[in-house]
């Protein structure tokens, strides 16, 4: 994931093997169909597809080892037979991570920054895989009501940068770590706001910084126009580009084709 300021900001295409994934409500519970989605995200030009078998929305229930080992793998195997893109899991258990890697994944995007398991950061630096370490505080089923924070960048950047120190202390490659502040987890509109603008303080720290901030529920609200979660393109959008322009090396988004073309578009006008 090492990359100059002027690389190209790379696009993470969401796949959500989920029943009940907030963005988009189960479509791609069957991996035959998150499969054939998956293969769509890199025909859209997807630089990497990430892939998840447990819904993080707030208050999502938890799902067992098991049903998210028989939503995932079978995909990422199925997808790696057919396309050479960059495969990352979406997962907070090491069990699952493992075989991820085993059929074909090179990133493991853990949304509890390898805290969720005492095994996740040995087994992080054993698969020696990249890692994105992300910031939330508490569970998806609880962090509603942690949002509360006297500075939310410096908090999330201190974090962050104690999580990629324990990494590196379990054996992690410094170069195989992304960072992510984790808009929509524990925070509220204007915390995420706020972690956008103060973005350049997270990616100071020396690490690539990936945003997911597509289809989230702030965007509605900051837009005041409660748009469901398919009718929120225009601001995740918006909210890619201004990532990009305060030093995200990636975006996580699920409308892939139309981010690119608006990353293409910024980056013509922004060098002339
Ligand atoms: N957001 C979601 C899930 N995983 N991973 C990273 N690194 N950053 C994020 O912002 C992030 C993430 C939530 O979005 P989604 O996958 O669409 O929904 P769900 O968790 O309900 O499947």
């Amino acid at each position: 994931m090492s990359q100059g300021a002027r690389a190209l900001p790379r696009v993470m295409g969401v796949v959500n093997a989920t029943p009940d994934s907030f963005s988009d409500g189960g479509r791609r519970a069957d991996p035959g169909a998150a499969l054939a989605h998956a293969r769509r995200l890199v025909g859209d030009g997807a630089d990497i597809v990430d892939i998840g078998g447990e819904s993080t929305r707030p208050g999502a229930a938890p799902v067992s080892e098991g049903e998210e080992l028989a939503r995932v793998v079978p995909v990422i195997e199925a997808l790696r037979r057919q396309s050479d893109v960059t495969i990352s899991v979406d997962t907070m258990k090491p069990a699952v991570a493992r075989a991820a890697v085993e059929a074909g994944a090179s990133i493991w995007n853990d949304v509890s920054a390898l805290r969720h398991c005492p095994q996740s950061l040995a087994v992080a630096a054993e698969l020696g895989c990249e890692v994105v370490l992300m910031h939330m505080r508490g569970t998806p089923a609880t962090m509603a009501a942690e949002a509360r924070y006297d500075d939310v960048v410096g908090e999330v950047a201190g974090f962050l940068e104690e999580r990629a120190c324990a990494a590196i202390a379990a054996g992690v490659r410094r170069e195989a770590i992304w960072l992510d502040p984790g808009l929509g987890f524990a925070k509220t509109a204007e915390h995420n706001i706020a972690l956008i603008r103060g973005l350049p303080r997270i990616a100071a720290l020396g690490f690539p910084v990936l945003v997911g901030a597509s289809r989230k529920r702030w965007i509605a609200r900051i837009a005041g126009d409660d748009a469901p979660e398919a009718r929120r393109l225009g601001g995740s959008i918006a909210a890619a580009l201004a990532a990009v322009r305060q030093g995200a090396a990636a975006v996580r988004v699920h409308d892939v084709a139309e981010t690119r073309q608006a990353l293409a578009i910024d980056r013509a006008i922004s060098a002339l």
